[in-house]
């Protein structure tokens, strides 16, 4: 297998926590996260386990999903009250949002942002049938708003196709590395590979040079490839919004939680969590200022 990415320190994984989603609600499990002050909570206990990053979907006062900017400031400041975790918001948005009001939240100047690199079509909940779509014209659109925003895009790759997009924004010029990628397995929406060790071998063949990857398999799978992920070198994302159980039967009591558990898997194979700071120096993102409190 050639292997081109950026492997992370041998002693090192960064660790993100997608908080909400879009999809997950209180009713699958209590503990879900919907507004401002309990994202902002979450966000700190996730970053007192060891989150060097989190994932931020935005609801409204009823719950909805939102593009608001506001929306997304408010729950940015309430984190940066209590600590420099970085934030990285959604331009995945929801199924309620328009592909103009997805990238709302980067008027709220989030230091990174989902790029979703190709079109699928969702299965479940009330939309199922309809396309989340992300036509290349439409990649090539939030990169260059996220640009303009200075925002580090992570790329989201449901299948291997979606590498090759990747491979298209390089060769316009449109990224910066290092890059950031989040392979994702076992995602319910038709497009999306299932979680299973050997697509992610074939996503790991593929990756570009200078592009670190992290690991997201999606439902019960989230534990186990993200050990996978780590030995080879990568970083883990963890959370409610991908997966809302502890373990079979038994649904999570908290998005810190499921960071809990994965630091100490780290721990048992010799790697720290990396420190906010720690990953914006790997990533290549601004230093933030030390929060005071
Ligand atoms: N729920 C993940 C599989 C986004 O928000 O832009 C993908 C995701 C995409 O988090
Ligand atoms: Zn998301």
């Amino acid at each position: 297998m050639a292997i081109n990415y950026l492997k992370m320190p041998e002693n090192k994984v960064a660790i993100t926590v997608a908080l909400t989603g879009a999809m997950v609600t209180k009713k699958m499990n209590p503990s879900v996260p919907e507004q401002p002050e309990e994202i902002a909570k979450d966000a700190f206990d996730c970053y007192n386990e060891g989150a060097a990053v989190v994932h931020i979907h935005a609801r409204d006062k009823k719950n909805v999903n939102s593009g608001d900017p506001l929306i997304f400031k408010d729950i940015h400041d309430r984190i940066r009250k209590n600590c420099n975790v970085i934030l990285q918001d959604s331009t995945g948005g929801g199924a309620n949002l328009s592909v103009e009001q997805r990238t709302g939240c980067l008027e709220a100047y989030p230091e990174m942002a989902s790029l979703n690199m190709g079109t699928l079509v969702r299965t479940v909940g009330e939309a199922a049938g309809t396309a989340f779509m992300n036509t290349r014209d439409d990649i090539e659109g939030f990169v260059k708003r996220m640009n303009q925003f200075g925002v580090k895009p992570e790329m989201e790759i449901y299948n291997l196709a979606m590498i090759e997009e990747v491979q298209i924004l390089i060769q316009k010029g449109l990224l910066k590395p290092p890059y950031n990628v989040n392979l994702i397995l076992g995602m319910v929406y038709q497009g999306a590979l299932d979680a299973n060790y050997m697509f992610f071998n074939n996503y790991l063949q593929y990756l570009p040079d200078n592009c670190y990857f992290n690991t997201l398999g999606v439902g019960k799978m989230q534990t186990t490839l993200g050990v996978y992920g780590m030995i080879l070198g990568g970083n883990v994302r963890v959370g409610l919004e991908d997966n809302i159980y502890y373990k079979r039967g038994e649904l999570a009591s908290s998005n810190a939680q499921l960071v809990a558990r994965i630091v100490r898997m780290a721990r048992d194979l010799g790697k720290e969590p990396c420190t906010p700071a720690e990953a914006r120096e790997l990533f290549g993102l601004k230093p933030v200022p030390v929060v005071k409190k």
